[in-house]
């Protein structure tokens, strides 16, 4: 609980005007993308580093939780105030400090909306990669705070793939840099890499440096139509053994494609059982030779049909559909758990094959869905918490899920991160000698445990 006396100094070293008590304020900035709901006590809106340099000291003084924020498009509730206590909103580090056509990096504060960045740096026909499907939502800084992927990863990697440098306020209220703004660097410890996927547990970043590519002169969007999810799965096995490194290589089974029909009307032949969509780029010769290949592939696999957006205009429409299975899928029933396991990308028959017993097992809709190129399958379990006995069975349900995840030597999250949802799970993955050293680097940044609480390893700090 933030004490009055906190409060009147938050009120000097921000101004009464971005700070806030207000209770639609602390409705909204007590929820995330999860749909969890918790209270904070105040919501602070600061507008340097200095100020939260400030924050920090006081909130060691007086021991009250703060929580770093981006958009709020979190799918583990790493931005939730579990303890209560004063989330920092970082809505006002909004801008782009430079984007340097000779070196290829940028600089930006860490609140600017990605896809923001994305057209900003291709007006200059320069390219940062990394789009989570929540792009038009979410910051870059919490981006960096969970690592985002997105439907890119395959050809391009994720956000760690493109940091070089880290402006971030420690707990303790130091303010440091970290990493280059060069390509290489090796100087010291990789704070960069730490930091980055700590889901705001380690310090609060404010201004981030990254590196990026030239925009690829040519994209082309397919779609091929698979009677069964195992046929499309492994037809994704086979793109990556033939060694074509597609964009885009993601994966819509039957309930996904049963949902966006209704958004966008897909037109999907009879029988289709699950679809993927496939994009390459690059080169216009050798991208259309890469398409060839895959149209091939998806044939000899046994595509009931194959489609290819030549038109950006028609690509568009399918992609903006893919970013929305996460909300589409909601139809089905009032509440889901976003799942985001990895599995070895040769497997993932196998692992769709154990999904629909799973399905059929607990008898709750489940839907896949997501990035089959890199494995990671997005499983949603629909359900509604006010059906009496659901919730229990959707915890067994991931239970089940993780087990076999871990047993096929996958890891429980790709991209969404621990947050809350998976903190109970961890030590499926992460031994305990492993999580020790985690806590011990926790608290050496935090000694008092005031930056972002509850978190991933809850238990152990
Ligand atoms: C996506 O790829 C997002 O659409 C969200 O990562 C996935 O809600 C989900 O499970
Ligand atoms: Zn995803």
């Amino acid at each position: 609980m933030i004490s009055e006396r906190a409060l009147k100094e938050l009120i000097s070293v921000l101004g009464p005007e971005h700070i806030s008590t207000r209770s639609e304020d602390l409705h909204t900035f007590g929820t995330d993308a999860t749909k969890l709901r918790f209270k904070p006590d105040a919501v602070a809106f600061p507008g340097t580093a200095e100020a939260i340099s400030r924050i920090l000291h006081l909130a060691n003084q007086e021991r009250f939780p703060v929580i770093p924020r981006g958009a709020g498009s979190g799918k583990s509730g790493g931005a939730l105030p579990v303890e209560g206590g004063l989330v920092l909103a970082m809505d006002r580090f909004n801008r782009i400090l430079g984007i340097d056509e000779q070196n290829l990096i940028a600089r930006v504060e860490c609140g600017v909306i990605t896809a923001v960045f994305q057209e900003a740096v291709e007006k200059l026909d320069l390219f940062y990669p990394p789009d989570p499907a929540s792009i038009k939502i979410s910051t870059l800084g919490g981006n960096v705070a969970e690592c985002a992927g997105g439907l890119r990863a395959v050809k391009y990697g994720v956000t760690r793939d493109y940091v070089l440098g880290l402006t971030a306020v420690l707990p303790t209220g130091e303010i440091i840099r970290t990493g280059v703004e060069t390509i290489k660097g090796v100087v010291g410890y990789d704070l960069t890499r730490l930091l980055i996927g700590s889901e705001g547990t380690l310090a609060v970043v404010t201004e981030i440096i990254v590196r990026l590519v030239p925009k690829p002169a040519y994209r082309k969007t397919m779609m091929a139509f698979f009677e069964t999810a195992a046929a499309a799965v492994e037809t994704v096995s086979a793109i990556i053994r033939s060694k074509i490194v597609p964009t885009a290589l993601e994966f819509m089974d039957r309930t996904c494609i049963g949902c966006v029909d209704q958004d966008v009307g897909l037109a999907a032949p009879k029988g289709t059982g699950a679809l993927l969509l496939i994009e390459v780029d690059g080169d216009k010769t050798l991208a259309t030779k890469e398409a060839k290949k895959v149209e091939a592939l998806c044939s000899r696999q046994g595509a009931l049909e194959f489609r290819s957006a030549s038109r950006v205009k028609d690509g568009e429409k399918l992609w903006e559909a893919r970013r929305n299975v996460s909300e589409s899928v909601y139809k089905l029933r009032p509440d889901k758990v976003s799942e985001d396991i990895v599995v070895p990308r040769s497997r993932m028959a196998e692992f769709v094959g154990f999904l629909e017993d799973l399905a059929k097992a607990y008898g709750l809709p489940m839907a896949a869905y997501g990035h089959a190129g890199d494995g990671n399958i997005h499983v949603n379990i629909l359900f509604d918490e006010k059906v009496p006995g659901e919730s229990e069975k959707v915890q067994a349900a991931v239970k089940a899920l993780f087990t076999k995840v871990i047993e096929m030597r996958g890891t429980l999250s790709g991209e969404h991160g621990v947050g809350i949802t998976k903190a109970p799970f961890i030590e499926m993955e992460i031994s305990r000698p492993a999580l020790e050293l985690m806590a011990r680097l926790k608290k050496a940044f935090d000694p008092n445990g005031i930056l972002n609480p509850g978190k991933i390893f809850p238990y152990m700090i």
